[in-house]
């Protein structure tokens, strides 16, 4: 039977607080029937789920799987209370920026890159949109399709179990991923949006702010066509690069207006700016220069640790390469608004897709840095 550790729990539909006390339990014998088991009072007394009394449920004796929030009805795994800490992130950027293959990556090398978690999803659902992506990325091999906007992404529930630290008790962490389509982040100031969407944004411990350099006229003129035509959603991708700023603008009044901050605030959150694609950026003459730390491997892993001086110096090296694209308004607009900023480069795939969309084998670049640098600010990774 469940026990559970006294922590507060964070609905990942609704954002509020919750605990046991504050969910509603079903028993499901079969796909036609369901119905609820009210906690007792040893239960609560004992702070433990609850058990089928049903007397002829086939379930009977069984300790409840599923649940819902009471304030907002969602359905949630009732194991989220479980956590020890409750991290989230909520994927930003105009569409086509490369924030659905980033995190299928992200995934991906979070179970396989030798780091010390193992990585499992709380519900179906979660299951169901890893394997799809990551079927089509590395078995198929081929880009995703762009995320359908208007509607309301289900967040991807996560659990991290941390074998790094030695004992009986295997600390976890619940992950919560939001990634939504860009059409909704560009549209984010005058259409209303749909309110779950809304409070993931105000909600999310970290944003991760999606940049395409792609979009960028000197990158524009200095790249193939086939590069560039391969490394874009053509059928979105509209966006002029101005948009970007406006993008920042917005979302961060977005975030004032629903947290009540001050216009004049800058908001204390964590935002990791990321510039993807950064495969495609290699052919670039006014690029990177050839012993640039970005494009040398992520020491992190490797160092079990958050190396704050490599990421200090990738911060410095994109920040440099964007004033000499022109490109101060985006880095003065991320300044301006957030207080903790660290700028970050990925590469999902590891090179440019073909002309036909196919990827060759996916090798991703540094795409752990950002998730890393979250983790060692909650105190779960040291940073050296
Ligand atoms: N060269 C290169 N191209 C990439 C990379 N990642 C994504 N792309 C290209 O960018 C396109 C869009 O990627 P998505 O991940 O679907 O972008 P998104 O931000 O989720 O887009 P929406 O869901 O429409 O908001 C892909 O079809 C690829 O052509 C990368 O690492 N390198
Ligand atoms: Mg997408
Ligand atoms: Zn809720
Ligand atoms: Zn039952």
């Amino acid at each position: 039977m469940f026990n559970f550790r006294n922590t507060t729990a964070i609905c990942p539909h609704c954002l509020r607080k919750i605990k046991l006390s504050d969910l509603k339990f079903y028993c499901v014998p079969d796909e036609d029937n369901r119905h609820e088991v009210r906690l007792s009072f040893v239960d609560k007394f004992k702070n433990r789920l609850p058990v089928c009394k049903r007397r002829y449920c086939r379930n009977h004796g069984l300790t409840i799987r599923e649940a819902s929030c009471r304030f907002c009805g969602e359905s949630l795994p009732p194991q989220i209370l479980f956590h020890d800490k409750f991290l989230s992130f909520c994927a930003v950027g105009v569409a086509g920026a490369g924030k659905s293959s980033y995190l299928t990556t992200l995934i991906h090398e979070l179970k396989y890159s030798g780091l010390p978690y193992i990585l499992q999803a709380m519900d179906v659902e979660t299951t169901k949109h890893a394997q799809l992506n990551e079927q089509n990325v590395y078995e198929a091999r081929h880009c995703l399709k762009g995320t359908e906007a208007g509607i309301s992404p289900k967040p991807q529930l996560w659990t991290i179990l941390d074998n790094s630290e030695k004992g009986d008790k295997i600390p976890t962490y619940a992950l919560t991923i939001y990634d939504g389509a860009g059409e909704d982040c560009e549209h984010i100031d005058y259409t209303p949006l749909d309110s779950k969407i809304s409070r993931y944004l105000s909600g999310a411990r970290m944003l991760l702010i999606m940049f395409d350099p792609l979009l960028l006229p000197s990158v524009r003129s200095e790249i193939r066509f086939e590069t560039l035509n391969a490394s874009m959603a053509t059928e979105r991708q509209t966006s002029a690069p101005a948009n970007m700023v406006s993008m920042v603008n917005s979302l961060a009044n977005y975030i004032r207006r629903n947290c009540n901050i001050s216009p004049g605030k800058r908001i204390d959150r964590r935002a990791a700016v990321v510039i993807t694609k950064l495969d495609a950026l290699t052919e670039m003459l006014n690029g990177f220069s050839s012993d640039a730390v970005i494009l040398k491997e992520s020491p992190h892993v490797k160092s079990r640790g958050f190396v704050d001086s490599d990421s200090q110096m990738v911060d410095l090296e994109i920040r440099d390469w964007l004033t000499r694209q022109g490109e101060t308004a985006f880095l003065g607009a991320i300044d301006a608004n957030f207080k903790d900023v660290r700028v970050f480069g990925v590469s999902s795939f590891g090179r440019p897709p073909d002309m036909q969309k196919r990827l060759a084998r996916v090798r991703p670049h540094r795409v752990l840095d950002p998730l890393i640098w979250m983790l060692a600010g909650e105190g779960i990774i040291p940073t050296l």
